[in-house]
């Protein structure tokens, strides 16, 4: 009784501390993030919203940002801890090719990008 009383606790505090860990939401596209990529890195959507589920299975904070062909930032998610999950919505974006990146320092050159396709 008293392990079950201490392993509920650590569940209440493990749930209690660091950011959001949402569930994914229905009709979202997951992405996990890990040192350094994005997977699945190539992504195809049908233009309008788009929502995505990222998943940080890497020991780093990460995030996913987009840029248009003329290297317009356009969107940008928030940075989701090592172990923590975000949604990342996207409210209109219009027919395209796009990059997926990660801004923090280094990981974009590291590797951690992609390819946004818009139809
Ligand atoms: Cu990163």
């Amino acid at each position: 009784m008293k392990a079950l009383a201490v392993s509920l606790a650590t569940a209440a505090l493990l749930a209690g501390c660091g950011g959001s860990s949402p569930s994914q939401p229905s009709g979202s596209i997951k992405v996990t993030l890990t040192e350094f990529k994005f997977d699945p890195s190539t992504i195809s959507v049908p233009h309008g919203k788009v929502v995505f589920y990222l998943v940080n299975s890497g020991s780093v904070q990460h995030d996913m940002a987009i840029r248009d062909s003329s290297n317009n930032q356009m969107d940008k998610s928030e940075l989701v801890s090592a172990g923590d999950s975000s949604v990342f919505t996207v409210n209109n974006i219009a027919a395209g090719t796009y990059t997926i990146y990660c801004t923090q320092q280094g990981h974009e050159a590291s590797g951690m990008k992609g390819t946004l396709t818009v139809t």
